[in-house]
């Protein structure tokens, strides 16, 4: 790394509590695009004895003045990202005026305009961009805050409760808000904009009325009921299972177009991308209509888990999210399919998460080192977090698990803590011991276990034998406390009920050591072993199971999960074995029979008999190998697919054919569609009139699941049908920009060599705007993940494409450039030619004279 720029590191090691604590803050905002005005009164008080600097946060801010105590006020030092005040008063109110410029605002956290409203973002570190302040998570008070704006800005939105409202002699308007909660600055928000407005009430279980609000651009208030349901049964839900109502006495959510990620918790006043919460049966799939629901979730279910208990630092991160995503997949899987909730979780985990932990940027789920807070959002942090926080539940149980959220809420409500605060109440309230439990915060990496199966066949005793090795980027790392859940299955599939010399044995194996042995006994013959049911630890089991195994799970395993990754496991075995001998191109009969049993049977949920006619993704795939075989894995899965689609086209065609879809958006109507649209993917492939007739009838249909489901098939089938279908949805959705990234992300899908020169003429559509991340996401996100060939040609090209788009993006908005540095992370798992020609991308980045943290922190690790 030659760049002269080396941005410093904080460590968690080092954290102070802060000098001052701020009791309460009164901001006003005057609203102008280019200078806003904003005017902060803080009353503080010392919290240390002896002489302290006040050292306040603030970043691309013009300091107007400061007073103390209503006298001006110069013994300060301005810096380039921090106001120190000196010699200050044990108590005092401190006045700063500054100016910002949100029409300027690019990088889309501080306060900045999306389309034609005022929005912020705060979390992790934007408040320092709107005015000086203590922007860390431990510093809670009470927020007054007055907003001045022109008319044409009907609704002036904040935290907490609206005091005030009125008219100004100059013709503008003011609102002024109370939040009674003392909170950190990362869940200040405000919005002014003029909006519809979806309304509607719950009333708690405690026979509070609540007012909810649903804010969203002129004309989209047709799209609004899905968001507004899913808020309801949250709401409903969070009672019921965690025993949580809700506080404040109004809740708003505002849908704004410009947005980092998918949505924001602030206190009250929650902020989301557009494309999580506008939804109707023509714009939007059931897969949106699903992400909106569990992102509805998961920001109101932040309002107890985040808010209320919020982070001591920012290296606690994961106490909020992995916790609040654990809490999102339990209300997705109490709500709807447990086992496809998991399944799509565990794919997160296996593909993203594993890659993660395995790469140059791979943090224990408490990170102990950053430099750019926004690169640590990660799926470790939240995807495993929420892991971990699972395997705690699985080892206390549902009552207990409980006992310890009650405990901890009875502890901390209303205080910055940490993970070790949380792991504390789930072990007081229970009594069980998670001293060793806690090295999964502290320690990077996927333990691998290697199992080992043996049968006594005189005595009838089945033995495992567990190893548990460290990581291999992770060799120091200590023995974890895995809970290890099995199931013993019999030769006619029936369960054996598990114990040793009369005592049972709880199906979850507590695995402590790096070596142990589990035996189990009275077993008439050699068991089949159902290993790591539900995917019980984060982890990576390593052992040899027979194809007749594979097969035998598949049809007898109690757990849905479980048959399903036997059916992945095989398929992953066919492909592999496919590689490592070119001669077996083709899927054994017995695989091919499996399927054609579930297309012809279509036994139980629809939805998961869709999923297990998928194949493995090419993640997944690579995920297998050391040197990731890139043009194999495409050409024996596309030949994998193939094979399928001549073998079962008859029994596709009639599956389709005898499916009624009645276009409601129930469970049932939701797994018919997606059962359909697994034969359309395969029906695509074969060049048949009639199948072409099928594919145009679903891209016509009025149902955005059917219409997507045809379209994604014959793109991905290289079919002819693609361009006439792809211009017809151009010139019906052009007026919808949400819906035209669906169809960006199909035109990034495109096969063949014109593909990179299609995404360069697409930056010039009408559509197409490189300051929003919806939009670059759809099209260059789509392009560098599922365009496998392309994005990984040969010469470079893809990578190229990649490259450019981040030095752009690097200037415009750091944060989503990178997070669309990701698949370069991976760059030393390919072969040489494609590894050095990632490679060359990153220096490149790493040379530009303006490289943002952001990039720096991630470019400068891929590099090391
Ligand atoms: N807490 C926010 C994420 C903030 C990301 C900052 N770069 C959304 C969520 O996890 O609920
Ligand atoms: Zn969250």
């Amino acid at each position: 790394m030659t760049a002269t720029k080396k941005p410093q590191a904080q460590y968690l090691k080092d954290y102070q509590a802060p000098p001052y604590f701020i009791e309460h803050v009164d901001l006003t905002f005057d609203l102008a695009p280019l200078n806003t005005r904003v005017t902060s009164v803080i009353t503080l008080k010392k919290a240390v004895a002896g002489e302290a600097d006040l050292a306040l946060d603030g970043i691309e801010l013009t300091l107007i003045s400061v007073a103390v105590d209503d006298v001006a006020y110069s013994d300060y030092t301005l810096l380039d990202e921090q106001l120190v005040i000196h010699n200050l008063p044990t108590e005092c109110q401190v006045t700063i005026v500054n100016d910002i410029s949100p029409k300027t605002n690019t990088s889309l956290e501080g306060l900045y305009l999306s389309g034609g409203a005022y929005c912020t973002q705060c979390e992790a570190q934007g408040f320092r961009k709107i005015t000086y302040y203590l922007d860390r998570p431990d510093v809670l008070a009470s927020f007054d805050v007055t907003i001045i704006a022109d008319q044409s800005y009907r609704h002036l939105l904040s935290n907490g409760n609206k005091l005030t409202q009125g008219q100004l002699d100059d013709g503008r308007h003011f609102a002024k808000w109370q939040d009674p909660f003392k909170k950190p600055s990362y869940l200040f928000a405000l919005v002014a904009g003029d909006f519809d407005v979806l309304e509607d009430t719950f009333v708690t279980k405690s026979g509070r009325n609540i007012e909810l609000a649903l804010f969203v651009d002129k004309g989209n208030l047709a799209k609004t009921p899905h968001a507004m349901t899913s808020l309801k049964k949250s709401m409903q839900w969070d009672e019921q299972r965690f025993n949580l109502e809700y506080d404040l006495d109004i809740y708003m959510i505002v849908a704004v177009d410009f947005f980092n990620m998918g949505a924001m918790e602030n206190k009250g006043l929650n902020i989301f991308n557009s494309k999580c919460v506008l939804a109707n049966q023509e714009t939007a799939t059931d897969k949106d209509y699903h992400t909106i629901e569990s992102i509805v979730g998961h920001e109101y279910f932040h309002n107890w888990t985040g808010n209320r208990v919020t982070c001591r630092d920012w290296f606690q991160l994961s106490l909020k999210e992995g916790l609040t995503v654990f809490r999102d997949q339990e209300f997705s899987s109490d709500l709807g399919s447990r086992a496809l909730n998991r399944i799509d979780a565990v794919k997160v985990m296996r593909t993203h998460q594993f890659s993660e932990d395995a790469g140059p940027m791979a943090h224990p789920i408490r990170p102990e080192q950053v430099i750019e807070m926004n690169n640590f959002y990660t799926v470790t942090v939240y995807d495993k977090g929420a892991e971990v926080i699972r395997m705690m539940h699985t080892l206390l149980g549902e009552e207990k698990f409980q006992l310890g959220m009650a405990l901890y809420f009875q502890r901390h409500d209303g205080q910055a803590v940490t993970c070790d605060d949380f792991v504390a109440a789930m072990s007081d309230a229970s009594g069980i011991d998670l001293t060793q439990f806690k090295r999964w915060y502290s320690q990077a990496g996927t333990p691998r276990l290697i199992v080992e199966q043996e049968y006594n066949t005189e005595e009838g005793i089945f033995t495992l034998s567990i190893e548990q090795l460290a990581p291999v980027n992770q060799p120091d790392n200590a023995p974890l406390h895995i809970p290890f859940a099995i199931e013993l299955l019999d030769r006619q599939g029936q369960p054996v009920p598990l114990s040793f010399a009369g005592k049972p044995i709880d199906h979850v194996l507590d695995v402590t050591n790096t070596y142990q042995r589990f035996s189990f006994d009275g077993l008439a013959t050699k068991p089949v072993a159902v290993l790591l049911e539900d995917f019980s630890a984060p982890c990576i089991v390593e052992q040899h199971t027979t194809e007749a195994d594979l097969l035998h799970i598949m049809r007898f395993a109690r757990s849905d999960f479980s048959r399903w990754d036997a059916q992945q496991q095989l398929l992953i075995n066919a492909v592999k074995a496919a590689i490592e001998n070119p001669r077996e191109h083709s899927l054994a009969k017995e695989v091919i029979n499996a399927l054609r049993s579930l297309v012809i049977e279509r036994k139980g949920d629809l939805a998961l008999i869709a999923e297990l006619l998928k194949l493995p993704s090419f993640d997944t795939l690579a995920a297998e190998f050391a040197v990731i075989p890139v043009d194999e894995i495409v050409a024996i899965t596309q030949q994998f697919e193939l094979q399928i689609a001549k073998q079962l086209q008859c029994e596709f065609i009639a599956c389709y054919q005898s499916l009624v879809d009645d276009g409601s958006v129930s469970a049932d109507a939701v797994a018919v569609r997606a059962l359909k649209g697994i034969c359309l993917h395969y029906l695509a492939k074969i060049d048949e009139p009639e199948h072409a007739q099928l594919l145009c009838d679903a891209a016509n249909s009025h149902n955005m699941t059917n219409v997507l489901a045809a379209l994604s098939a014959v793109v991905k089938a290289d079919s002819p049908l693609s361009v006439e279908l792809l211009n017809q949805f151009d010139s019906q959705w052009r007026h919808d920009v949400l819906v035209m990234d669906k169809w960006f992300a199909l035109q990034a899908m495109q096969g063949g060599d014109n593909a990179i020169v299609n995404i360069n003429k697409l930056y010039e559509h009408p559509c197409f705007d490189f300051s929003n991340p919806n939009r670059v996401r759809a099209l260059v996100g789509s392009f560098s993940h599922f365009n496998t060939a392309q994005f990984h040609r040969k010469d470079g090209a893809g990578y190229q494409l990649l490259g450019d788009l981040l030095v752009k993006l690097n200037a415009i908005n750091p944060q989503n450039a990178s997070r669309m540095l990701t698949p370069f992370m991976s760059w030393r798992r390919y072969d040489e030619v494609r590894s050095m020609a990632m490679k060359a991308q990153l220096q490149r980045l790493a040379e530009l004279d303006n490289l943002s943290d952001d990039l720096f922190e991630k470019v400068d690790k891929a590099l090391q």
